[in-house]
């Protein structure tokens, strides 16, 4: 009984209006053909509504990469889950290493941004992994224990909400760990879930982050409790995006 799979491209800071064509030759290929995935996309804040609009009607979802923990105010430069509900997402990324690492994010701000994306009715992709120095250290296991335990919202549903296991190493660089490795990852995972929560836990999807690509989604994706991926680069062109799909 895995869950649904989800492949989800995260577009980071790329994408000008013209890129819509590769979100439709996406789209025209998720309605040509039943796909055993959910897909999403999340393109940056500025192409949510028009992506959101083109995606309306078609098997694929639109998300964005970050949100504010407050419903609004004087936050300047800031963007709400509301805002982004209301501009078409139906889910957000939260805890992106990318944000932990340049903008200071701590677990107790990503857990307070999963829980405006709840309120705010988006389902929280919530971002989790560990550092070259932690996974040499032997800390891998523990500093995700760390991260879930202080991330995550106190009430789970499997609808709502999302893990990436992104080791922060394997992000943009080429390097993915093994199977094996991702396998106890994504098993630690799913057991923090269950402790959390007998019913949803085990249908919460955990997806894999970290230079996906189509010529190894096939390998990573078969790793037990790997129910998806996150993907960055190779998720700017509809060809590879839809590659890694393939897989399933
Ligand atoms: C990890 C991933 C997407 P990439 O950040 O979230 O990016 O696939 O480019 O490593």
């Amino acid at each position: 009984n895995d869950p649904r799979p989800l492949v989800a491209g995260n577009w980071k800071m790329n994408g000008l209006r013209g890129s819509i064509s590769e979100l439709e030759a996406i789209i025209a290929d998720a309605q040509a053909r039943p796909w055993p995935v959910d897909l999403m996309i999340c393109p940056p804040a500025t192409l949510v509504c028009a992506f959101a609009k083109a995606a309306a009607g078609a098997k694929i979802a639109i998300g964005a990469q970050d949100c504010h923990a407050e419903v609004s105010g004087a936050f300047t430069g800031d963007i709400s889950a509301e805002m982004l509900k209301d501009a078409g997402a139906s889910a957000v990324i939260v805890g992106h290493s990318e944000r932990r690492t340049y903008h200071g994010e701590t677990d107790d701000m990503v857990k307070a941004k999963a829980k405006a994306a709840n309120r705010a009715g988006l389902t929280a992709i919530v971002c989790i992994g560990e550092t070259y120095e932690e996974r040499e250290a032997g800390a891998t296991i523990s500093r995700i224990e760390r991260q879930l335990a202080g991330s995550l919202p106190e009430t789970i549903d499997a609808v709502k909400l999302v893990i990436a296991y992104e080791p922060v190493w394997a992000i943009g660089t080429g390097l993915t760990p093994t199977p094996k490795d991702v396998e106890q990852v994504h098993q630690t995972i799913r057991k923090h879930l269950v402790s959390l929560d007998k019913s949803s836990g085990p249908t919460v999807r955990i997806l894999y982050g970290g230079s996906v690509k189509p010529s190894n989604a096939k390998e990573l994706m078969a790793v037990p409790n790997v129910n998806g991926a996150l993907v960055g680069g190779a998720s700017l062109t509809a060809k590879d995006f839809l590659g890694i799909a393939a897989a399933y």
